[in-house]
C-alpha cells in the first residue's frame, strides 16, 4: 500500500475507510513484532540488544562444547593494550555536585537482592590483626641512608599528587607535559582513578593534608553513577582495591558505603552463559557490554576484592561469583596443566592456546596464592591451583639463557616465544611470597627461582641506557634480556620489577635489593621526572629521552607505594595480616574464626 501525501491534505484524513485503517494497524503491529524479534538475531555487541536484551540473559552454569572462536575483546585496559597508548577522553565531565546522596539512590533501584546489611565490626577486625596496620613508629627505618631514601620516595609522592591536584584535580590521570588531565575510557565515565588509587599511599606516607583533600573529593564528587563502559577488571583493581584498602586502613565509613555501591554495580557483568564476566560492563546496569572472549587475567582478577565485599556487606553473593569462575577453571581441561589466556563466556571453552605468565594471564596467578594467603591459609583449593599452575609454568615456560637467565617464556600452543614482558616480572616477587607454603623440600628451589627471575628484570634495566626496563625483553636473535623491537622499548612508569624488589627484600633482607631499588629511583628522578609530575619515556636505550605526557594512576598506587615500603621497616603493612591487591592496594587477611568469635583472640598488646 503506497500513501502519496496530497498537498494540503493531513495523512489522516486522507479518507480511508474503516477496513483499509484495520489492514493498516495490522500491517504496522506486525512490523513492530517482526523487528523485535530480529533483536535475538543480531551479535552480542550490537548496542541495540544489549539495551533490550541484556538483562534477560540466563545463566546456567556449564562447561558446554560450543566453540567460540572470536578473540576480540573491546576493552582498552592494561592487559590488551600494554602498549599503555593514552586513549582519547570519549565521554563529558561531569558536574562535580552529583554525589554520595545520588550514589545512594542507584544501590536501591538497581539492587539485585543484595544484602544491604553491613554491620561490619571494625573495631573487631582491628583486634583480629596479629599486628599495628603503620607498625610501631610508621615503618620508620632506623639506618639513616634508608630514611633519607624513603624521605625521597615520600618527596615524589607528594611531587606526583601536588601536580596532579594543580593540573588534573578530578580526572583520571595527570598529562605533565601539557598540564592538565586525561580521562581515557577504561573507567566507563567514573572519575578521580589517581585520587581513589592514592589514597592508601599517601595515608601510609604520612600525607595527611593530601589524604584529606583525596577523602573530601571521593566523599563529595566521585560520582558513581556513570553509565559507560568500563573494564571490569580496572574498575575492579583501582576503583574497589583503592576504596576497600581506604577503608580497612581508616575505618572512614564513607569509604565502605562506596564501595558497596560500587561492588553492586558490577555484579550484572556476571550475567552470562557461564557466570565468567565479560571484559566490558556498562555501569548504568544494562549488564555486560562487549562481545568476545573473557581475558584470564581480567576474570582471574576479582576474588580478592569480592571476598572483601562480601565480607562487609554479609552478603555471600560476590563469592558465589568468583567461586563459579574458580570452578569452571578447576572442571576445564588444561592443556599440559597450562592455562590459556582466553576463554569464551558462552562456552565455556578455552579459545586460543596462548599461554603468558606476563599481560593476559599475570595476575590470575597472583591471585592465587593470594586467596590463599588472605584466607588465613584456608583456602585449600586456591593453594592446590596455585602449585599446580607453578609446577606447569615451570614444566612448560621457565626457561635459562645461555648466558644463564632465568625467565619466563610464552607459549603458543606448545611452540615457545623467547619473551618476557615487564609485567611478568611481578612473578619474583609471587614465587618467593609462596615459597614457605610448598612443598617443604620445594621451600629453597621457589627461593632460588624468585631470586633468579628477580636477577633477571633487574638485567633488564642495567642493560638499558637510562636504567629503566622495557615494556619487553627478549633471549634470542643474539640478545638476552633486552628488547629488540622499537615498539617495546617504552617505559611506563610500571611497578613490577620494583614490587618483586619489595617482596625479596622483606622476605631475605639481601641489601642488594634495596640498592636496586635506589638505583630505580635515581633513574626515575633523571629521565621520568618533569617539570610537572612524572611521565613515561618511549625509548629506555636512548640517551636523550622521549615523554609520553602522561604520569599513570599505578605510578602512585604501585610504584612509589612498594618503593616506600621497600625502605620501611617489615612492620608497616606487615604480610603477616595483609595482602596487597594487583594494584597494590593492601587487603587484610581474613580471620574468620577470631571475627566470628569474641574477637581479639590474637596479641592484642600489638593492635592499635
Ligand atoms: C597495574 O594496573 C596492575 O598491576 C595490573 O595487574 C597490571 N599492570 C598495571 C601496572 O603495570
Amino acid at each position: 500500500m503506497v500513501f502519496r501525501k496530497l498537498p494540503g491534505v493531513s495523512a489522516s484524513g486522507m479518507g480511508l475507510r474503516l477496513s483499509q485503517k484495520f489492514v493498516f494497524l495490522l500491517f504496522l503491529s506486525g512490523l513492530v513484532t517482526l523487528c523485535f524479534g530480529a533483536l535475538f538475531f543480531l551479535p552480542d555487541s550490537v548496542r541495540l540488544k544489549r539495551i533490550f536484551l541484556s538483562k534477560t540473559e540466563s545463566q546456567p552454569v556449564t562447561v558446554g562444547s560450543e566453540n567460540d572462536p572470536s578473540v576480540t575483546n573491546e576493552a582498552k585496559t592494561d592487559k590488551k593494550d600494554a602498549g599503555g597508548e593514552a586513549l582519547e577522553d570519549m565521554t563529558l565531565s561531569r558536574s562535580k555536585t552529583e554525589s554520595a546522596s545520588k550514589d545512594e539512590k542507584v544501590t536501591s533501584s538497581s539492587n539485585q537482592g543484595a544484602n544491604t546489611d553491613t554491620s561490619f565490626d571494625y573495631n573487631k577486625f582491628k583486634k583480629c590483626l596479629l599486628k599495628p596496620p603503620l607498625g610501631i613508629e610508621h615503618g620508620k627505618p632506623s639506618d639513616p641512608q634508608t630514611l633519607q631514601r624513603r624521605e625521597k620516595v615520600k618527596e615524589m609522592m607528594k611531587f606526583a599528587w601536588d601536580n596532579y591536584k594543580s593540573f588534573a584535580w578530578g580526572k583520571n590521570e595527570l598529562r605533565p607535559l601539557t598540564r592538565n588531565g586525561h580521562i581515557g575510557n577504561m573507567f566507563g565515565g567514573l572519575r578521580g582513578a589517581s585520587i581513589v588509587d592514592s589514597l592508601d599511599t599517601l595515608y601510609i606516607m604520612g600525607l595527611m593534608d593530601e589524604y584529606n583533600d583525596a577523602k573530601e573529593w571521593v566523599e563529595t564528587s566521585l560520582d558513581l553513577n556513570s553509565n559507560g563502559e568500563a573494564s571490569l577488571f580496572e574498575v575492579n583493581i583501582r576503583y574497589v582495591g583503592g576504596l576497600l584498602s581506604a577503608y580497612y586502613l581508616t575505618g572512614e565509613e564513607m569509604f565502605k558505603r562506596k564501595v558497596m555501591v560500587l561492588g553492586e554495580k558490577l555484579l550484572p557483568a556476571f550475567n552470562t552463559p557461564t557466570g565468567i564476566p565479560r571484559g566490558v560492563i556498562n555501569l548504568g546496569s544494562w549488564g555486560w557490554a562487549s562481545a568476545g572472549s573473557s581475558i584470564l587475567a581480567e576474570f582471574g582478577t576479582l576474588h580478592l576484592e569480592f571476598v572483601h565485599l562480601s565480607e562487609l556487606s554479609n552478603n555471600g553473593i560476590y563469592t558465589e561469583k568468583v567461586m563459579n569462575i574458580r570452578k569452571l577453571l578447576n572442571k576445564i581441561e588444561k592443556p599440559h596443566g597450562l592455562y590459556p589466556n582466553f576463554l569464551s563466556p558462552v562456552s565455556g571453552n578455552w579459545v586460543q592456546h596462548h599461554v603468558s605468565i606476563g599481560g593476559l594471564g599475570d595476575s590470575f596467578y597472583e591471585y592465587l596464592i593470594k586467596s590463599y594467603l588472605m584466607s588465613d591459609k584456608t583456602d585449600e583449593e586456591a593453594k592446590t591451583m596455585y602449585y599446580s599452575a607453578l609446577e606447569a609454568i615451570e614444566a612448560n615456560l621457565v626457561q635459562k639463557s645461555p648466558g644463564g637467565l632465568t625467565y619466563m617464556a610464552e607459549w603458543r600452543g606448545g611452540i615457545l616465544d623467547h619473551k618476557m614482558g615487564h609485567l611478568a616480572c611481578f612473578s619474583g616477587g609471587m614465587v618467593v611470597i609462596g615459597a614457605d607454603d610448598g612443598a617443604p623440600e620445594k621451600r629453597q628451589h621457589y627461593l632460588d627461582l624468585a631470586a633468579e627471575i628477580t636477577h633477571t628484570c633487574h638485567e633488564s634495566y642495567s642493560r638499558s641506557a637510562t636504567k629503566l626496563g622495557p615494556e619487553a625483553f627478549r633471549f634470542d636473535g643474539g640478545v638476552e634480556a633486552t628488547a629488540t623491537r622499537l615498539s617495546d622499548r617504552y617505559y611506563i612508569l610500571r611497578p613490577e620489577v620494583i614490587e618483586s624488589y619489595m617482596y625479596m627484600w622483606r622476605l631475605t633482607h639481601d641489601p642488594k635489593y634495596r640498592e636496586w631499588g635506589w638505583e630505580a629511583v635515581e633513574a626515575l628522578e633523571q629521565h621520568c621526572r618533569v617539570e610537572a609530575g612524572f611521565s613515561g619515556i618511549r625509548d629506555v636505550y636512548a640517551q636523550t629521552v622521549s615523554h609520553d605526557n602522561m604520569q599513570q594512576s599505578f605510578f602512585l598506587s604501585e610504584t612509589l607505594k612498594y618503593l616506600y615500603l621497600l625502605f620501611s621497616d617489615d612492620d608497616l603493612l606487615p604480610l603477616e595480616d595483609w595482602v596487597f591487591n594487583t594494584e597494590a592496594h593492601p587487603l587484610p587477611v581474613v580471620r574468620k574464626s577470631c571475627l566470628q568469635g569474641e574477637g581479639g583472640t590474637h596479641d592484642k598488646t600489638t593492635s592499635e
